[in-house]
């Protein structure tokens, strides 16, 4: 297990000498924010983020995201070439040691809550999702009111993107995405790169827009499209785990077993109902999620993988970007940290006593 830490570069008000005193935190996942998707990223520019990232002694091995582009999701006429530029990307990432790469596949929106506000009794704030209001919320009905996304499109490109997406189900995005899998990994593969697919969150549809990588019938669909090491999950269990039929020790156990699971996100949501949900604090007893058996499942998976701590509330004053303040995910890592030294001692100490 390698401990890293989501940082989005110079704008990102949490900074790298801070990120280093976390302990036990050895890398950073990061990208470049402000090329527009769908074109290559300059090699200078990623190998300044690196060295940027070295000097602080940390490495750089792990990127979330590349993002994908609509026009791919969609099968679009020049799908092909955004591709190719999707593979040269990931040339270009291995040849600066980069070994894994997290993206996901959910059309227009790849996250969506209801509140980035939510207050928690003790005066925490975290992002919530409560289905009802999300319903009310629908983009495709009026005014874009989404929170978190109302500054990234305008309501008429919202529009033309929701149009573009009424021809798309289920069936047609799995094709686009055997289609985008089939050239890319296999790039992915001479480059040392290991593609790691970041579940949809929340794991259902919403607004008629399909959703797939949700549950484990699809995430094993998902590794059997293309069946090679280096198609791979990101294991985040704050998304899947907004489901309650998904179980994630099982999950991990099965797919981790497999050497599928390259990257984990960890963190705790608290559910309420079938499809409403609060992000909480890491460990156990604040949310719905056993956090003490998903890293055991992790650890007897034998994950070797790159692992962060997912999003944090925002405590102790801090502003920033909404799940990404430092305070939180630092307790968070530490939190990780601290299951796995007593799951690895407990595990080494009967292997020693056996033999
Ligand atoms: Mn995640």
């Amino acid at each position: 297990m390698k401990m890293t830490f989501r940082w989005y570069g110079e704008k990102d008000p949490v900074t790298l000498p801070y990120i280093r005193q976390i302990p036990g935190m050895t890398g950073i996942v990061s990208a470049i924010y402000d090329v527009p998707v769908g074109e290559v990223w300059p090699r200078e520019r990623i190998a300044a983020l690196k060295a940027q990232i070295e000097a602080e002694g940390l490495s750089f091995e792990v990127v979330e995201s590349v993002p994908v582009h609509e026009d791919i999701k969609l099968g679009a006429p020049g799908a092909d070439r955004l591709i190719e530029n999707y593979s040269e990307n990931i040339r270009r990432l291995g040849e600066a040691g980069v070994k894994v790469v997290c993206y996901n596949f959910m059309p227009v929106f790849d996250w969506l809550r209801t509140e980035l506000n939510y207050e928690w009794s003790d005066g925490a704030h975290a992002l919530s999702y409560d289905h009802e209001t999300m319903l009310e919320l629908d983009p495709g009905k009026g005014e874009l009111s989404l929170p978190g996304w109302d500054e990234s499109y305008t309501k008429d490109q919202l529009q033309e993107l929701l149009n573009a997406y009424a021809s798309v189900d289920e069936e047609k995005l799995w094709s686009h995405l055997k289609v985008f899998l089939d050239k890319v990994i296999p790039v992915a593969k001479s480059a040392g790169v290991k593609m790691a697919i970041h579940p949809d969150d929340p794991p259902w549809g919403i607004f008629g827009l399909p959703r797939i990588i949700t549950n484990e019938e699809n995430l094993n669909r998902f590794l059997r499209l293309h069946d090679d090491p280096y198609n791979g999950l990101t294991f985040c269990t704050g998304s899947l785990g907004a489901s309650a039929a998904n179980d994630l020790p099982t999950m991990i156990r099965r797919f981790g077993g497999e050497g599928r699971i390259h990257f984990a996100h960890i963190r705790n949501i608290k559910r309420d109902g079938e499809k409403n949900f609060v992000e909480s604090a890491h460990p156990t007893a604040y949310g719905s999620l056993n956090m003490y058996e998903i890293m055991k499942a992790l650890y007897e998976s034998g994950f070797d993988g790159y692992i962060r701590p997912d999003h944090g509330r925002m405590i102790w004053g801090e502003t920033g970007r909404y799940g990404y303040g430092l305070y939180d995910r630092a307790l968070g890592s530490t939190y990780i940290h601290g299951l796995w030294e007593a799951i690895a001692t407990e595990r080494k100490s009967h292997h020693e006593i056996a033999n």
